[in-house]
């Protein structure tokens, strides 16, 4: 019940920050923000400025675990092979049809996933992109049920949670164009597409999508286990591609700019259960990007 409750106040919301007058005054402040930011901004290494200009010109960058070489990635790869075969698709996948989550209780039995999410060098890179301070709303692990379904997350959308959304996703096994890669439009490309639609937000069909562009121009993320996607949702047209021959197992990590005013997103009940559960082992850094509220 609360959560349709949140939806319809994020929508009237969104109708409200449509209107050109409240967007204009939004931009500004916006630039402002970013602008007083600049000299906050923390350095980067020459690698990990290319994943920002890739973002930054076609919303989204391409890596790996091991190209990352973050200390963690170990326990975070070690953790995410056991709870693999513990999500459980039969009891859970009713609900949505295509997709199965492990539960909270796994999650916070393998704390390592979650805290990934939190490494610096990460979170340094998305304040890059953002311009702003970070929030970070969690990490899930879902399989994607090899059954073809055209559901959700599934048909085409832009994130419209925000004004800038980061994705970063991490293939825990292999994904090729039979297994439900993460295919998107890049960033100039969604923005003549997103013209010619009249899109604003909501799910478009396979269809429809191929009817205005061909399906040559869509790129599929595929890659081996181990590949790390950093993708900007609110600026690319994306879905997971329906997968028919194998499932596929990704983790997602969400964050946004800290900015509470512009943001659509709950922080998922996941993320609440790690604040309560976890407080004392967060960092007073690392409790920035989550206690920002
Ligand atoms: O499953 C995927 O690859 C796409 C997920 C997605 O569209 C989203 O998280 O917004």
């Amino acid at each position: 019940m609360l959560r349709i409750l949140h939806k319809i106040q994020n929508k009237t919301l969104r109708r409200i920050q449509g209107l050109p007058i409240v967007k204009y005054y939004a931009d500004i402040a916006h630039q402002t923000a970013v602008q007083e930011h600049i000299p906050y901004l923390p350095n980067l290494s020459n690698s990990d400025i290319n994943i920002v200009k890739k973002l930054q010109t076609q919303g989204l960058a391409i890596t790996s675990l091991a190209e990352l070489g973050i200390e963690s990635n170990l326990q975070l790869l070690q953790s995410a092979k056991k709870l693999l075969p513990h999500i459980q698709p039969d009891t859970n996948i009713k609900k949505h049809g295509f997709v199965a989550h492990a539960s909270a209780a796994q999650m916070l039995e393998y704390p390592e996933i979650f805290l990934w999410g939190l490494e610096q060098r990460l979170l340094n890179i998305i304040e890059n992109y953002l311009g702003l301070p970070v929030a970070y709303h969690g990490a899930y692990f879902r399989q994607d049920i090899a059954n073809q379904l055209e559901q959700g997350s599934r048909l085409w959308h832009i994130d419209t949670e925000d004004r800038q959304v980061i994705k970063i996703i991490i293939y825990i096994n292999d994904v090729d164009e039979n297994t439900g890669p993460f295919q998107y439009l890049p960033q100039t490309l969604t923005l003549e597409v997103a013209k010619s639609l009249n899109y604003s937000s909501g799910y478009i069909t396979n269809q429809t999508m191929q009817n205005t562009i061909s399906p040559a121009q869509y790129q599929s993320c595929v890659g081996s286990a181990g590949t790390v996607i950093f993708a900007a949702t609110s600026s690319i047209f994306h879905r997971g591609k329906p997968p028919t021959l194998n499932d596929r197992f990704a983790i997602f990590f969400d964050y946004t700019a800290r900015r509470k005013k512009d943001l659509h997103y709950t922080t998922s009940a996941l993320t609440h259960e790690f604040l309560v559960n976890y407080y004392h082992h967060f960092s007073e850094q690392q409790k920035q990007y989550i206690y920002w509220q």
